[in-house]
């Protein structure tokens, strides 16, 4: 399914006039809060993130799931559900590949039809969490971290399959999460499961092409519940500073324990010049896979903060890969990612409102409440017409999710592939 550009222009017919006149509106009030408005919505219509080859069918939990039918059954399928995602809203222009569960069959074809949808391959993220069939060895008790030589060396063996893979299709970056750990005390040695991991990951790393990079992902529990071996930025950090320049670490916010202060985090990586990626999604207690900005936009808010601080003031700190990483049970999955990538976008449009001059003005006097009211002056604007307007400007919907509706994309898909496709993933 491809929506063509003037479903798109009626969809947006309804909207256009109220949209003019709060554009106009809140503009108006920036520019004369000596706020470049122009260059907010271009770096708005220029903030493109990956969606996950992963996130485009229901995701489930170890109880259930449920489908929404009509999930894409192929490679193919997924990207031109994230071609509808990128045409209506204009900010997914980019796709996230996991193997093995999306290996493209025929390389050059799927490089084409991502081409005609303006979808460009992000890192590609490799899976030891899972055993696959027919593989000899079993990470049952972990891959790049196990007591066994042979079962690392497959782990190993495999990440270097997955960065061939991306190599071929255009990707520059491997992101590899582990979900090694132990379930209770006693199971592990802490010191050699982390020896071991970072013996892998140089391994890995020495075969990494020279202008790609390798995003190192920690999470603290789950599903190991005692112990996870790169459980922290921490770790991450010491692994991928063991391992050289191209390695960096990724941070994914559901992967922190409650009230952790992750915009610290994000900022402190970033003045040494080693935050090389970035997933969103939300949560209310821990890896909830729950919709961005759904739970804690404030919070959300404050990370923006860090990472607009970083992008102008941290040249030591390569570009992003920006990816979504949720994928949760009650919503339909297009609709989800569209609210998502809205919720990054007002962040990031809200944290652009912040006067980085004043507020060091402030915090240089020590003016505390000063230094809240400018957070929270650009907090409480309402950013959306600049949001709009910068998915306008480059021919997108006004009301993705009103048009995503209007058009009866999902009822579209359930004709178009049937009520029992099930998409690979979690
Ligand atoms: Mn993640």
């Amino acid at each position: 399914m491809k929506i063509q550009k003037e479903q798109i222009v009626d969809c947006n017919t309804h909207y256009l006039k109220s949209h003019e006149e709060n554009y106009d509106f809140l503009a108006n009030k920036l520019n004369n809060l000596g706020h470049d408005v122009s260059g907010i919505v271009s770096k708005l219509a220029d903030f493109q993130v990956a969606i996950p080859s992963w996130a485009l069918g229901a995701g489930g939990t170890r109880f259930g799931r449920f489908s929404f039918y009509g999930e894409p059954s192929s490679l193919e399928q997924k990207i031109e559900d994230i071609g509808v995602i990128h045409s209506l809203t204009q900010t997914a222009g980019a796709v996230s590949l996991h193997i093995p569960w999306d290996i493209p069959s025929d390389y050059a074809a799927i490089k084409e039809k991502a081409n005609s949808l303006d979808i460009k391959f992000d890192s590609v993220n490799s899976n030891t969490f899972q055993d696959q069939k027919d593989a000899i060895e079993s990470y049952k008790y972990g891959s790049l971290s196990n007591v066994s030589q042979a079962v690392r060396d497959q782990a190993i063996q495999h990440n270097l399959d997955v960065i061939n893979i991306g190599d071929k299709l255009g990707s520059k970056s491997l992101t590899v999460w582990l979900a090694d750990g132990s379930c209770f005390p006693g199971q592990n040695n802490f010191q050699t499961a982390l020896q071991n991991t970072e013996d892998s990951l140089k391994a890995i790393y020495k075969r990494l092409p020279n202008d790609w990079s390798m995003l190192i992902e920690y999470k603290p529990y789950e599903p190991n519940f005692y112990s996870t071996v790169i459980q922290d930025w921490g770790t991450s950090f010491m692994l991928a500073n063991a391992c050289g320049d191209k390695a960096y670490t990724l941070v994914d916010l559901g992967h922190h324990l409650p009230n952790s202060n992750i915009e610290q985090i994000v900022s402190i990586l970033m003045l040494r010049g080693k935050l090389g990626g970035f997933h969103f999604n939300d949560s209310k207690y821990g890896d909830d896979d729950l919709t961005v900005g759904s739970i804690k936009p404030y919070a959300l808010f404050l990370i923006f903060n860090e990472l607009v601080y970083g992008m102008q003031n941290n040249p030591q700190n390569p570009d992003l890969a920006w990816m979504i990483d949720a994928s949760h049970n009650v919503k339909d999955p297009l609709e989800d990612l569209i609210q998502s990538l809205e919720a990054i976008q007002e962040a990031y449009a809200k944290a652009l409102l912040i006067d980085q001059d004043e507020l060091r003005v402030a915090q240089t006097n020590n003016d505390v409440v000063k230094c809240q009211e400018i957070l929270q002056g650009a907090y409480r604007t309402d950013v959306r017409p600049l949001l709009e307007k910068a998915r306008l400007s480059r021919g997108g919907a006004l009301n993705p999710i009103h048009a995503y509706r209007a058009l009866d994309i999902r009822g579209g898909l359930i004709a178009e592939r049937g009520k029992n496709t099930v998409a690979t993933g979690l």
